[in-house]
């Protein structure tokens, strides 16, 4: 796996995208930086398996290099069903796809990969079974978010289930210092310096805009779904489930 070094060489001041230097050190950069990310990976997994129905489909949204779609194929026990791994950044699907090949080929029975460039805002959604924001919505304008939640509602069959995760904020700042230097720690633990953490933070100010977990809640209520409820949280960094 190639080691994330973006911020030992990068100029501060750039704003984060997810550019060729990024995907390819990118699945590096999630493990050292997400806390919970391979929990959260496994944990879709699992919900595949209990979610996915014969001949629905399920989507990836915002999927980078597919791992949470890879997750779910390796997870669906269901018959008939398709899995559409959708993200803007053309060097993440540029690699994706690859990765995705890959896995076909070494298990070519389970359920097919479509892998398509383009804006999750504007994507079609249907029959939908599953449907998985792995740390995406984050980084849609806030005045947008509402509409791509009620869109991923409309999409799902009843029954269906959203897996939301989400870096946020705590409403309490005293909570929200603490946690945020628990994190920088957790990321010096895992080598970062002290100046590639900063410049990170620096780089995705405005870019990635973290909501609290009641807000993600009530949007999801208010789009429609039955239920929703917090299964991981690590720090900052929650997952919710949402069922239609
Ligand atoms: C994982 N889910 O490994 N349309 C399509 N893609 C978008 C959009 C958009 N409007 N906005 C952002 N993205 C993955 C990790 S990373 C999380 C997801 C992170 C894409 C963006 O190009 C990037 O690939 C992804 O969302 C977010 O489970 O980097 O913290």
């Amino acid at each position: 796996m190639a080691r994330d070094t973006v911020y030992r060489t990068e100029d501060p001041g750039e704003p984060f995208r997810f550019n060729d230097e990024v995907a390819a050190v990118f699945p590096d950069m999630l493990r050292r930086s997400i806390p919970g990310y391979a929990t959260s990976l496994e944990a879709i997994g699992s919900l595949a398996a209990r979610y996915v129905r014969d001949g629905s489909n399920c989507y990836d949204l915002g999927c980078s290099l597919g791992a949470a779609s890879l997750a779910m194929r390796q997870g669906i026990r269901a018959k008939g069903c398709r899995i559409t791994a959708i993200d803007n950044a053309p060097a993440m699907i540029e690699r994706c796809r690859s990765i995705v090949r890959e896995e076909c080929l070494r298990d070519p029975a389970a359920s097919p990969v479509d892998v398509i460039e383009g804006d999750i805002r504007e994507a079609g959604l249907t029959n939908a079974s599953m449907v998985v924001l792995n740390y995406t919505l984050q980084f849609l304008p806030l005045a947008q978010r509402d509409a791509m939640i009620r869109r991923v509602f409309d999409g799902l069959n009843d029954g269906g289930l959203l897996v939301l995760s989400e870096k946020v904020v705590d409403p309490d700042p005293a909570m929200e210092a603490l946690l945020v230097e628990l994190h920088h720690e957790h990321k010096r633990r895992n080598e970062y310096s002290a100046l590639e953490i900063s410049r990170k933070r620096a780089a995705l100010e405005n870019v990635l805009i973290p909501e609290t977990v009641d807000k993600h809640r009530d949007r999801l209520l208010r789009a429609g779904f039955s239920s929703a409820a917090v299964w991981l949280r690590y720090f900052n960094f929650v997952s919710i489930i949402a069922i239609r």
